[in-house]
């Protein structure tokens, strides 16, 4: 085995400029600077850590391989000696104060009740950056409004007197056990919200037997995740298909190896929505405003973090390609982001194992209209071909999901489980692990006291009478406003923050 090169801090020094840029990422030393003009983020980000350790800026927002994956391996100069890197001595900025006074006036745990409780506490301990990342969709936002909005559409039709006694809400999702009739749907990017990351999102699963879809542009990587498992514990993955085939090749059979038990590829996304929250941040991000930046060329200004990092991913993948899919992996396969009958029709003759009715948190095409709502024509379709009910196919929601009441809205209507991303994120962020574990539990306490008073003991017993969603597919329809009523009304607090 050739010996390792060992580099030491004041070497690295030497290479901090564009002309010859090294970093240290990891604890490795790389030669960058063939690759400043191709970073999708820009080159200046990347000088501003030439000749000096960029992990820290380098982890949250980067698969952990892409350094070594993107690098020819010449590039990879060698080690560092750890103990000759000068310390960074990071300046604590106002807004950095800002909210570590908010994190520790956080609301005790106790006092959260709802997921959006998590949502309020997450924005105000995350920076900037992530909150534009994490909150943003596309667009005007629309379907993210829409997206809650259509759950308002339904309403229940509930049955009485029938020994509630006991009721029951575990279920199976693609035969693999689950406590609840809701997965951790995947989103990137854990450790820009907490150190720990996507962690704490498989920590808190693996306690409370939920299932955690493992996101391929996780902070975390694949193998730290599942390596962080408990024996036992179910994973499913969701799937961004590479340009480079045999990358994604690799990547599905590994997760097959390490025991993943579904295959969720990514549909809606062959370009990034235009996410202007998080677009506007980049703008702030680099310490120089628009105007600064107007005149070069090198940065991709207009981009934010996730389009920033998104060019791996294949535009030309089309039905053609599930065939290749099936032949590569014994896996069920699920695609993600179906959003129309037709396209649940295709997917079902295709051969495919399921399909989850998303828009992508709303973060994809704009006015695409909710899973929920797409939920109703998929089950007249399949229904119409004999397609449904078929326990070898099953359909999945996601999108605006808060309370255990929509989930037994979208079960009675045919869905089989639903994803829910961004309160796990959102509670991780605000609690670590605990928070998740808490979201878990919300869960539990809404489908006990929901599932009694609609009158169903089992998820079996949810059927399409127990919802009226006529109104559903009408986008115009109003309840009727109670001006008097509204204006007497206090509208629900969230949780308060201690005071100083
Ligand atoms: C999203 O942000 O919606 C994602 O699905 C994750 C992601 C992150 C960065 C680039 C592409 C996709």
């Amino acid at each position: 085995m050739a010996d390792i090169r060992v580099l030491t801090g004041p070497e690295v020094e030497q290479h901090a400029n564009r002309e010859s840029c090294w970093i240290i990422v990891h604890g490795k030393v790389y030669d960058v600077t063939d690759f400043l003009d191709e970073h999708p983020g820009g080159s200046k980000i990347i000088l501003k850590y030439a000749g000096k350790d960029a992990t820290e800026a380098y982890e949250p927002i980067h698969p952990p391989d892409a350094i070594t994956t993107n690098l020819p391996v010449e590039k990879h100069i060698g080690a560092i000696d750890v103990s000759t890197v000068a310390k960074v001595v990071k300046e604590v900025t106002e807004e950095e104060k800002r909210r570590q006074a908010l994190m520790d006036a956080r609301p005790p745990i106790d006092n959260i009740i709802n997921m959006h409780d998590f949502e309020v506490v997450a924005k105000a301990v995350l920076t900037d950056k992530a909150w534009a990342y994490y909150s943003s969709a596309s667009d005007d936002e629309i379907t993210i409004r829409e997206n809650r909005l259509a759950y308002q559409r339904v309403w229940f039709r509930p049955r009485v007197l029938r020994d509630v006694s006991s009721v029951d809400w575990s279920t199976t999702i693609l035969g693999q056990k689950s406590t609840l009739p809701v997965y951790i749907s995947a989103t990137a990017l854990g450790k820009l919200g907490h150190p720990d990351g996507e962690l704490c999102l498989t920590r808190a699963a693996a306690k409370h037997g939920v299932i955690q879809m493992i996101a391929t542009l996780a902070s975390c990587s694949f193998d730290d995740i599942i390596d962080a498992a408990a024996p036992g514990q179910i994973f499913f993955l969701q799937l961004y298909v590479n340009r480079d085939r045999e990358i994604t090749r690799k990547y599905v059979q590994h997760a097959e190896k390490r025991g993943v038990k579904g295959l969720f590829i990514t549909v809606d996304a062959p370009q990034l929505g235009r996410r202007e929250k998080d677009m506007r941040m980049k703008f702030v991000d680099d310490d120089a405003g628009a105007k600064v930046q107007e005149n070069q060329k090198d940065v991709k200004k207009d981009q934010g973090v996730a389009r920033a990092i998104s060019s791996f991913i294949d535009p030309s993948l089309s039905w053609k390609d599930i065939p290749w899919f099936r032949s590569i992996t014994k896996m069920p396969i699920i695609l993600k982001g179906i959003a129309t009958a037709e396209d649940a029709v295709l997917a079902y003759e295709s051969g495919v194992q399921g399909i989850v009715l998303s828009n992508h948190g709303g973060r994809q095409l704009d006015t695409a209209r909710s899973g929920i709502e797409v939920l109703l024509e998929v089950v007249v379709a399949l229904r119409q071909r004999g397609y449904f009910p078929n326990p070898n196919f099953e359909i999945y929601v996601d999108g605006g999901v808060r309370r255990a009441s929509d989930v037994l809205k979208a079960l009675a209507l045919g869905a089989k489980a639903v994803g829910v991303g961004r309160p796990f994120l959102y509670a991780f962020c605000a609690y670590g692990q605990e928070g998740v574990e808490k979201a878990i539990q919300i869960f539990r306490d809404e489908f006990e006291m929901n599932m009694r008073l609609l009158g169903a003991r089992t998820l079996s017993e949810l059927e399409p009478e127990m919802v009226d969603a006529s109104n559903l597919t009408s986008h115009t329809v109003m309840s009727p406003q109670d001006n008097l009523y509204q204006n007497t009304y206090q509208p629900l607090a969230v949780a308060q923050f201690k005071s100083s």
